[in-house]
């Protein structure tokens, strides 16, 4: 028990008391402690432990206060708010965290319409019900809606999938240490390559005599900070970075209906099983049935088969469609991280890079590629220490002596992301476009422009006849800051009619273009670049999440530029 949370639970109770309509100057009297003790010098664990009466010299703090500090550092509790949090329900307290609505407002919900989380208040607002309460109004609830809103922006969000990625191989590896572990796969979002993650799902296959010494082995990872739920065949551990992981145990004869089950998504699931049961079978995660029999299960393919269908893969799991095409089609085979052969945007220290283009070049060629693009920022991103004309001219040469240098090895093509200024007019003139090969067209300012006139932009910058791959389209930072808001459809359409591609970024922070919009890209038969924008080595490896969106759009490998041979590329632009 820090001061920290001491002062946290002394904030509850004076919440609690407020909600319970208790007396001012007792809700007061908390409230005051709580904000003393958050901003004292010292700890009050050691006061306590080794000097107790020093707590009497303590303004604010009377007999009765320094009681529940004693029972707080000695127990860990205080029975005080363990008898309010039973009385008032955590939904209620949860309420106060809303900007407008403090305890009096709370009190009136709850003894009025009987309101007792923000679901409810929400439901209430949307229902037009608050009005009917004297003193409150269409404009109250509007506030009330706004402040939800706010809330739900900044509560604890799902992990981007490349930390889900590295945590759960690692995990993978160290379950592989147990003997009894005979197949381990991750499955759920993760394995969908959505591009967050809320929590990591495992699955093992094992004998079920075993199931004890896995659990055991698995409780004791140690990342993992908390057991969550030990059980037989299935446990959660939380993990220090703040997310849960579920291990199942099964049978190895059914992993595949397991496995199936598990990677979902929930929908997918669903349609599968009325497929099955139109057959007359049953399919859950225990296998495929008929009359209670079990008839396989040990594979997913044996799982779609029994449908009737061929595999799908799991990016493609959410009932959008794949379901009715795989009854009728073949799939097509859908693009692979072997297939790319180049990156065609990344950084230097010609701008916000770490790495010199040499290194960049050493890089690329360790990972077998046949050519890349630098594509430095130009000058207008100044914080990004952008290049100017002589810069990029300088680049020019470099590059030219490195590509005698490489020859055979590499190719490195000239290229620039180049800014999209606020008219949609380029960062560079011309007389440098001209002689460049790559050239990325990019919005990093005026996020904020009205929708009209962030499409006109974008369309105007699409027009230049030198923009030929538009990138991370719209912008969004996951987590951090929301797309920019234009007509996507025309955007695509502009760029299908000015022969400019559109980059799936790979950075787990920007997946940028998205799926959906991927669809329509192929539909109007728009070029797909997958690049990384890497700034360092490790970033480098970022292609993979790229080449996950792009299955989930179903693109193949020839939907995408840099799946192409060197001499293949040569000649696209
Ligand atoms: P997440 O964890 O929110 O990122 O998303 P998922 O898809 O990993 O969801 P999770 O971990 O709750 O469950 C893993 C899979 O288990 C899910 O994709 C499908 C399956 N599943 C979970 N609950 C249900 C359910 O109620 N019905 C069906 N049919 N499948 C379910
Ligand atoms: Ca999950
Ligand atoms: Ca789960
Ligand atoms: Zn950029």
């Amino acid at each position: 028990m820090d001061n920290k949370q001491i002062s946290h639970i002394f904030e509850e109770i004076a919440d609690m008391l407020d909600i319970s309509g208790e007396e001012f100057f007792r809700v007061n009297a908390y409230r005051k402690a709580a904000f003393g003790i958050s901003n004292l010098p010292f700890s009050l664990k050691t006061i306590v432990q080794n000097s107790p009466h020093e707590l009497d010299k303590m303004p604010g703090i009377g007999e009765h206060l320094k009681k529940k500090i004693i029972e707080l550092v000695n127990t860990g509790k205080c029975e005080e708010h363990e008898q309010l949090k039973k009385k008032i329900p955590a939904g209620i307290l949860e309420m106060l965290h809303l900007r407008g609505i403090g305890p009096k407002k709370i009190q009136l919900f709850y003894h009025r319409l009987k309101i007792t989380n923000i679901g409810g208040l929400k439901k209430a607002a949307e229902e037009h019900k608050i009005r009917e309460i004297e003193g409150m109004g269409e404009k109250s609830e509007q506030e009330i809606l706004k402040s939800i809103e706010e809330y739900s922006t900044f509560q604890p969000k799902r992990i981007l999938i490349s930390y889900a990625d590295s945590e759960a191989e690692k995990i993978i590896d160290y379950m592989k240490e147990c003997k009894a572990v005979k197949k381990i796969q991750y499955a759920g979002s993760l394995r969908r390559g959505h591009e967050t993650i809320g929590d990591i799902d495992i699955l093992v296959a094992a004998k079920s005599s075993d199931s004890k010494i896995i659990m055991d082995h698995f409780v004791k990872y140690s990342e993992a900070i908390k057991t969550i739920v030990e059980g037989e065949t299935k446990s959660t551990v939380l993990l220090n970075i703040g997310v849960d992981v579920d291990l199942r145990i099964v049978d190895e004869d059914i992993f595949g209906a397991a496995l199936h089950y598990f990677t979902g998504n929930k929908d997918h699931n669903i349609k599968i099983r009325e497929l099955a049961k139109k057959k007359g079978l049953k399919v859950s995660e225990y296998g495929v049935f008929k009359d209670e029999k079990l008839l396989c299960g040990k594979t997913e393919e044996e799982v779609f088969a029994s449908v009737g269908l061929p595999y799908i893969i799991p990016e493609l799991r959410r009932d959008e469609g794949e379901i009715e095409f795989g009854l009728s089609h073949k799939f097509p085979k859908f693009i692979e991280l072997s297939d790319i052969k180049g990156d065609l945007h990344c950084h230097s220290t010609y701008s916000d890079g770490q790495n010199s283009l040499e290194k960049v070049a050493e890089a690329y060629i360790k990972m077998g590629y046949e050519y890349f693009a630098i594509t430095d920022h130009s000058s207008v991103m100044g914080v990004t220490g952008g290049m100017g004309k002589k810069e990029i001219e300088k680049q020019w040469k470099e590059i030219d002596n490195l590509n005698k240098k490489l020859k055979g090895k590499i190719k490195i093509f000239r290229g620039c992301e180049v800014d999209i200024l606020k008219d949609g007019s380029l960062d560079f003139g011309d007389e440098i476009l001209k002689q460049l090969e790559v050239v990325i067209i990019s919005a990093h300012l005026y996020h904020n422009l009205p929708y009209e006139d962030q499409t006109k932009r974008l369309i105007a910058a699409i027009e230049n006849p030198y923009s030929k791959i538009l990138g991370h389209p719209t912008g969004r930072l996951i987590n951090k800051r929301a797309p920019m808001e234009f007509d996507m459809e025309k955007i695509i359409s502009a760029c299908a009619q000015n022969n400019v591609a559109i980059e799936i970024n790979s950075n787990p922070q920007r997946l940028d273009l998205i799926d959906k919009y991927i669809k329509i890209a192929k539909e109007k038969k728009v070029k797909i670049t997958i690049s990384t924008d890497s700034h360092n080595f490790p970033q480098m490896e970022y292609m993979k999440y790229g080449v996950l969106t792009a299955r989930r759009g179903w693109l193949e490998k020839k939907d995408i530029l840099n799946t192409k041979s060197l001499k293949e590329f040569d000649s696209v632009f």
